[in-house]
């Protein structure tokens, strides 16, 4: 405890010893966004680099925030029009029981979709819980989006034209944030074999994950390799609420979730690292990933925290 106090002292003259008084603090560069009904609300700006994205989830449902980057000539808009409402219609189709009809609907959603870029988010996340993911974001046009389902509408679907539902716009600015990348205590690699917990252990209380994407590719075209961390109970169905981030069963994702989800991290590129944050209470916890078959493919791990 001496050294810690010597430290302390030290960093204290340092932050008085100036002209200015300089705070040690570090810079944090953060959106905190909030959940209203179907939508999220908050700040649409953030400057870039390391960035923290906070969700406070109050909304009474189980929610999660996909970040991407819409390419060059894709506005918001164009994505609500040419994606966001053919996947709903194909999905309605799929209910009504006319498959033909939705596969004819999820045809014409344009090629450019193939150029949407996942760069995390924070994942599934229960009512109740913040979602904290943190990523090195260029400069750019991003949208925030929640694609959960609730009586088999999508809650990125706005019912009324023209209107977004939880489709976020969100402006990258040229300017640097300026913050350092996190420290983690717990690393989780990805690979095309699944999870593995490579470094440090869980912890009752705040955790920083570290999740590594040393491999990735995308399933049926459109989802990859992310974590989805939920609270194992008693009579938790773990098969059940393992499957449930699966987007493609027309009740995948479909509220409300077999379990509380407290937090986790959206696909992101090959070769990237992204961290998000837990607060976590002793008891036992699955990881799991928004793609088919996740528990097959080496996709859930279970973990204790004491
Ligand atoms: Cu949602």
């Amino acid at each position: 405890m001496r050294s810690m106090a010597l430290v302390v002292a030290i960093l204290g003259l340092a932050a008085c010893g100036g002209e200015t008084q300089e705070t040690i603090t570090p810079n944090e560069n953060v959106l905190n966004l909030r959940v209203q009904g179907l939508k999220f609300v908050g700040p649409s700006e953030i400057e870039s680099g390391w960035t923290t994205i906070r969700i406070d989830n109050t909304g009474g449902m189980t929610h999660h925030a996909l970040v991407y980057r819409l390419p060059d000539g894709i506005t918001p808009e164009m994505l609500d029009e040419q994606v966001v409402r053919p996947i709903q219609a194909s999905l309605t189709a799929t209910i009504e029981g006319d498959p033909q009809k939705a596969a004819a609907i999820a045809a014409t959603i344009p090629a450019w979709v193939g150029e949407l870029v996942w760069v995390g988010g924070p994942g599934m996340m229960s009512d109740g819980v913040t979602g904290e993911a943190n990523m090195y974001l260029e400069p750019g046009n991003y949208v925030v989006e929640c694609y959960v389902k609730s009586n088999g509408v999508q809650h990125n679907y706005n019912p009324v034209p023209g209107e977004l539902g939880m489709v976020f716009p969100l402006t990258v600015l040229p300017d640097n944030g300026g913050m350092e990348e996190p420290e983690a205590n717990v690393t989780l690699e990805l690979t095309n074999g699944g999870y593995k917990i490579a470094d440090g252990s869980f912890r009752a209380g705040k955790n920083i994950v570290r999740a590594r994407f040393t491999e990735q590719q995308a399933y049926n075209d459109f989802v990859g390799h992310d974590a989805h961390v939920f609270r194992i109970e008693a009579d938790t169905d773990i098969e059940a609420a393992a499957r449930w981030p699966d987007f493609f069963p027309a009740d995948g994702q479909q509220t409300p979730a077999p379990a509380k989800f407290v937090g986790g991290i959206h696909d992101m590129p090959q070769g990237t690292t992204g961290y998000f944050a837990l607060e976590l209470e002793p008891g036992e916890y699955g990881i799991t990933a928004e793609i088919p078959d996740a528990k097959g493919k080496g996709f859930f791990q279970r973990f204790s925290v004491e």
